[in-house]
């Protein structure tokens, strides 16, 4: 069994270690493979075009949480996506530092910084203030145990409606009263063709007046029109955003400008080298012993 490592000589240089002390061999780059047919696994963020050139190919790894990026694999590959506690760990942290700054009204004290206003507002208690997070997964649940912690009253809505102790959470049926309750609105849902769209402008009616929307999940789950709408109607008081569509932001887009949104590029996670390494050693040992392979996309539903 071979892997295929399609990302930076940074990474690769801490993965190499840890795979000769594995046993398992590491190809870094597709100009020095000479024998496709040993490859078995892939590790990249976007794959090569055209990935039959591997005919043994098993697995291919996404080096980040999410897999919308990817096409649609050839018959037989299985995809996986990197589980990796930092990964969780660092949206956790992310989505906490934007619900305060939304919840402490940040944009609007950085607006008065900029024009050396010295204003107080009222000062909001984050007790009982409503949460809700879309997507319950691995981050949405980590997200829900520390802002549960600061005493944030939090609610989730997934797919499944599955019951996460201390949450309540709600099914697919339940999301118009989920967003009835969230007077701070969560995105960590993963890209598919249910989600893609999903917040529009129908959407953000259905929230409570002057709601505040933290976007880490990816940017072409929200309407960026509907948002300014939104927000100039004062139906969302202000925003966070972390994912766009597309990414970059161009220079000239509205939103940069606007001082209800505060904008981060895509930098709530970057996955920690040495965790990307030894996930995909845990695959390659599930693949060879034929356990389960950890962080298996299910491709029919996208995530
Ligand atoms: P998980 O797969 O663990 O969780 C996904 C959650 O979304 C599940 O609760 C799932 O429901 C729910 N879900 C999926 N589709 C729907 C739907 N149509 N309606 C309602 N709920 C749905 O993923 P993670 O928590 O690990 O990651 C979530 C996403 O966060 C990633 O896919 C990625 O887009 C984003 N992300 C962003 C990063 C950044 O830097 N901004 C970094 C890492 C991830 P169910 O439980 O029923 O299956
Ligand atoms: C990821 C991301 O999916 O960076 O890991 O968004």
């Amino acid at each position: 069994m071979a892997l295929l490592f399609l990302s930076t000589l940074e990474r690769a240089a801490v993965w190499q270690p840890l795979f000769e002390a594995a046993g398992v061999e590491m190809i870094v780059g597709e100009a020095a493979v000479t024998d496709p047919a040993a490859i078995t696994h892939l590790v990249c963020w976007v794959p090569p075009q055209d990935l039959r050139r591997y005919p043994n190919l098993q697995v291919v790894i996404s080096t980040g949480a999410g897999v919308d990026h990817m096409p649609p694999m050839p018959e037989g590959v299985q995809l996986a996506r990197t589980l990796a506690p930092g990964i969780e760990e660092m949206v956790r942290d992310w989505v906490v530092m934007a619900t305060l700054m939304l919840h402490r009204e940040m944009p609007i004290y950085l607006g008065q910084q900029r024009e050396g206003r010295w204003q107080n507002r009222p000062v909001p208690l984050a007790r009982g203030t409503r949460v809700g997070i879309m997507g319950m997964g691995r981050i949405g649940q980590l997200a829900a145990e520390t802002l549960r912690g600061m005493g944030f009253d939090v609610a989730g809505w997934s797919r499944s409606g599955r019951a996460v102790a201390g949450v309540e959470v709600y099914g697919a049926t339940g999301m118009e009263d989920f967003l009835a309750r969230s007077e701070v609105l969560i995105c960590l849902l993963p890209l598919t063709a249910e989600t893609r769209g999903l917040m529009d402008a129908n959407f953000f009616a259905k929230l409570p007046q002057g709601a505040k929307l933290v976007h880490a999940g990816r940017g072409a789950q929200l309407d960026m029109a509907a948002l300014k709408e939104a927000l100039d109607a004062g139906q969302l008081a202000s925003a966070m955003l972390d994912v766009t569509d597309p990414e970059p932001l161009p220079e000239d887009h509205w939103a940069w400008a606007d001082p209800r949104i505060v904008i981060t590029p895509h930098v709530a996670a970057s996955t920690d080298a040495r965790e990307g390494a030894q996930h995909a050693l845990a695959v390659v040992r599930a693949s060879r012993e034929g356990t389960e392979i950890p962080g298996l996309v299910d491709q029919t539903r996208g995530y």
